[in-house]
């Protein structure tokens, strides 16, 4: 039985400390809502005059703009489920079903006869899905009614699994996922022009079209945005295609401009929001995604930690649970993986951490030499604020760590030598050692325990969740201020900046590319998909001023990586990491809850080891092994014990010569890989191939290891050969906006004044390790470039 309980049960407690509705503008109507900040949902309503008598009396326009990961949305009119008028609404393809319901007890609500509602306005993309109703006799219900003209509670519920037959309005869902409550101000959402609302969805075009208007003028200047408010006053009243086109720019209140305003909150955006306010400057953060770990307001624990604040986020054994049931954390508009949520990768990863190398900033790598004479003072900084653990239990033991002799009897003999990887970050041809993680306390750390969580202390800095910024707004090469969908920060979501004030774009090496494209920046071709988009058209620059000749995309780099699978009696597979979200072992739970201890407080990889390698070109290339218990698919023709399965994942890293590009495949603009960057030079190959076979030869030397994937029915040769291009990929993309080929060495975009790039896209070549350690320090030296430049805030 579905149940809306935990909605009621809170209503009394909160009501007390409610957020109360502001006004805000959206498609050209005055509305008075809240945005949910959790989960990124703007909800809306505007009443006809006081004035109003009869039929007209009794309805009303509500707006809701909801994150696609919410499947669909329940309003309570009477602010608490039982015995009110309800309305449930969800996309399905690209229409809005919607059914006002009620319930007498605390059950499936069923559908309501009462209310006659009517569409006015809905759209559903990648990203967002919004619908603008209008609900005529839906004042008063079945023993019940709405002060119209007061401050009564609404409460909202969000349910992130589909409902259960999406085509029907009278479709069953599951409970809700989460809800809440804030008081609704009817008497402040009354609107003279209500009437003309209700032509809206006719306008609908009109009104998009008109927001290119807008934003233009938005971005000449700050009086033109003064001047579009008055002609919002004089023309709104009128049902004219002009009523919309003004008043959609309308702000109520004027937007905060920022000295900074940083775009994506992943690890470069993250230590870029610290380092900037903590040199007082004033200082703006959007985040597409929602919160994380328990402490930037996740909620999302695992049920056998019901009742912490331990989220799926915050415990490093979950991992491996990362990749099934609702990914929701994935951006969905990318197709590679990448974070959608705060922390960006560095929530959702493995969680591996290494010291950038002196090779990391080579000139080979193509780093100038102003980061590669000066990197180390950087790096200390990283260090000091994100110090490594190879031993990341809390009480010091080493927890399901089999792989490690049975990889000392292979490593060993090949002439390897054990050691604290991160002790010496230079040493990495023929060294293996425990992983290195950037856990604390047991608990997935990363830039969100540190960086992030030293910003908000400041008064000086502010960040939105759930706030997608599209594009940038420029005049040539001066930019004026970030595009985002967040009206609460500006009039259509234009976040202006101050007048010296410089734009961070940090939104990843799939995001911050795309962001270029939709701000005229990059190659021809991307910037004509955007052009081709009927949305995305109208924010760009004049053709003019589109910046073509930078090779945003171009120069990506991946670690390609190949998986070796054996079997060994020593080895406990941890049941391939199955059942650690809903059903881990009770010990091992029991434990990590107790203490933080435990398997728990590690992440699946146990082991890594590097060696250099000759190719056939005369080039060295590095090679780096992770190893793990548990596997990802195992292809094999022998019998074999899945519980003593473990994994060798193989990449090839420093001194990979192959490169492909990234950008958005369609005017539907998704973030895509364009060229594969794997193996497009055939020495990478053959210098992985014969890394491989080198651990291959040394494993048969190990008694009772089997080598079950490749087995002996096919060559490794084949085995590689056949390999599918996207079992290659590492997710960890360098190079889209290459330090000297995008933005020069102070990280500012080539032909602008004040954008700049601080992600792992700017890097020019990949890393020895996993990239997270060296995208920090990245940040640090960016940062400290960024602040030392003249002419900013
Ligand atoms: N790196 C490591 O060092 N160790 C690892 O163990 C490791 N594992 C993984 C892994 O298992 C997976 C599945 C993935 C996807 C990556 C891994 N990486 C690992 C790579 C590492 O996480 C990345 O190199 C690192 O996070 C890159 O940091 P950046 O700051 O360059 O970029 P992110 O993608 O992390 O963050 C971008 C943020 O911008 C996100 O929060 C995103 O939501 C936000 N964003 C994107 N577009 C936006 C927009 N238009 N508006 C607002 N926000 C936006």
């Amino acid at each position: 039985m579905v149940s809306f309980k935990r909605l009621i049960a809170l209503a009394s407690v909160v009501t007390g400390v409610l957020s109360q509705s502001v006004a805000y503008t959206d498609s050209g109507i005055n509305f008075q809502g809240i945005f949910e900040t959790t989960h990124g949902i703007q909800y809306g309503f505007v009443f006809p005059p006081t004035t109003a008598t009869g039929a007209t009396a009794q309805e009303f326009i509500g707006e809701i703009i909801v994150p696609v990961v919410n499947q669909w949305v329940g309003l309570a009119f009477g602010g608490q489920m039982a015995d009110n008028l309800l309305m449930v609404a969800w996309p399905n393809a690209n229409n809005i079903v919607f059914s006002p319901r009620y319930a007498t007890g605390y059950i499936q609500p069923t559908p309501y006869a009462g209310p006659t509602v009517t569409t006015l306005e809905s759209s559903v993309n990648s990203t967002y899905w919004k619908w603008i109703f209008r609900c005529q006799n839906c004042t008063t219900w079945d023993g019940g009614s709405m002060d119209t003209n007061g401050g009564p509670v609404f409460a909202w519920v969000i349910g992130l699994s589909p409902v259960f037959t999406p085509s029907s309005p009278a479709s069953d869902f599951n409970e809700h996922d989460d809800f809440g409550f804030w008081g609704e101000i009817t008497a402040d959402a009354h609107d003279p022009n209500y009437a003309s609302y209700l032509n809206i969805g006719s306008s609908t075009t009109t009104s998009k079209s008109s927001t290119t208007t807008s934003k233009s003028s938005t971005t000449t200047s700050k009086s033109s945005t003064t001047t579009t408010t008055t002609t919002t006053t004089t023309t709104s009243s009128t049902k004219t295609t002009t009523s919309t086109t003004s008043t959609t720019t309308t702000p109520l209140t004027s937007p905060t401009p920022y000295d900074y305003i940083i775009i994506g909150g992943g690890p470069g955006g993250l230590v870029s929001a610290d380092r900037l306010s903590a040199a007082g400057k004033k200082v703006l953060l959007v985040e597409r995604g929602g919160p994380s770990t328990g402490e930037t307001g996740g909620t999302d624990v695992p049920p056998w930690a019901n009742g912490t604040s331990l989220t799926r986020f915050d415990i490093p054994g979950e991992f491996q649970a990362m990749f099934s049931g609702n990914t929701y954390w994935f951006c969905k508009d990318v197709n590679s993986f990448a974070g959608c949520l705060v922390g960006g990768g560095s929530s959702i990863n493995g969680g591996l951490y290494w010291y950038p190398t002196d090779a990391d900033y080579s000139a080979a790598n193509g780093w100038p030499t102003s980061w590669t004479n000066n990197f180390n003072t950087y790096t200390a900084l990283l260090k000091n604020r994100l110090p490594s653990t190879d031993n990341p239990s809390p009480d010091g033991i080493r927890y399901l760590e089999q792989t490690y002799p049975v990889m000392q009897s292979i490593l060993n003999p090949m002439g390897y030598q054990a050691g604290t990887i991160n002790n010496n970050p230079n040493f990495k041809d023929h060294v293996y050692g425990y992983s290195a993680y950037n856990f604390q306390e047991g608990k997935r750390w990363g830039p969100v325990a540190t960086y992030f969580r030293t910003a908000k202390t400041r008064p000086n800095f502010s960040y939105a969740y759930w706030t997608y910024a599209t594009s940038i707004a420029r005049n040539g090469s001066l930019i004026t201020g970030v595009q985002t969908n967040n009206t609460a920060l500006g009039p259509n979501g234009f976040i202006p900046l101050t007048p010296k004030g410089r734009v961070i774009l940090s939104a990843g090496s799939f995001g911050s590319p795309r962001i270029l494209f939709q701000s005229g920046i990059g190659p021809l071709d991307q910037i004509q998909l955007v052009a081709a988009n009927p949305t995305a058209a109208p924010f760009l620059p004049p053709q003019s001023q589109w910046l073509t000749t930078l090779p945003v995309g171009y120069n990506v780099q991946d670690n390609p990586s190949i998986n070796l699978m054996f079997t060994h009696p020593s080895i406990d597979a941890y049941d391939n990491w199955a059942p650690i979200l809903d059903d881990p072992r009770p010990a091992d739970a029991a434990q990590y809850l107790k203490s933080q201890t435990g398997v728990f407080a590690g992440s699946s990889p146990k082991v890594n080891f590097w060696q250099a390698l000759g190719g056939p070109d005369g080039k060295t290339r590095y090679m780096q092994g992770t190893v793990r218990p548990g596997f990802d698919s195992v292809t094999t023709a022998y019998p074999y014990n899945a519980s003593q399965v473990f994994s060798i994942t193989v990449y090839l890293s420093t001194g990979v010569t192959s490169r492909g590009r990234i950008g958005i495949s369609s005017s539907q603009l998704g973030a895509s890989i364009l060229t594969n960057p794997w193996f497009t030079d055939p020495n990478d190959k053959a210098t992985l191939v014969n890394g491989l076979q080198q651990i291959i030869n040394s494993a048969k030397n190990v008694p009772q290891l089997t080598l079950i994937t490749p087995d002996n029915t096919t060559t490794l040769q084949d085995y590689v050969d056949n390999y599918p291009p996207t079992s290659l990929n590492s997710n960890h993309w360098v190079g889209a906006n290459s330090i000297g080929k995008v933005v020069d060495s102070n990280l500012l975009v080539n032909g602008t004044s004040n954008l700049f790039i601080v992600d792992a896209s700017v890097i020019p070549s990949l890393a020895t390790g996993n990239p997270q350690g060296l995208v920090m320090a990245v940040a640090e030296q960016g940062i400290a470039n960024i602040l030392a430049l003249a002419g900013g805030p």
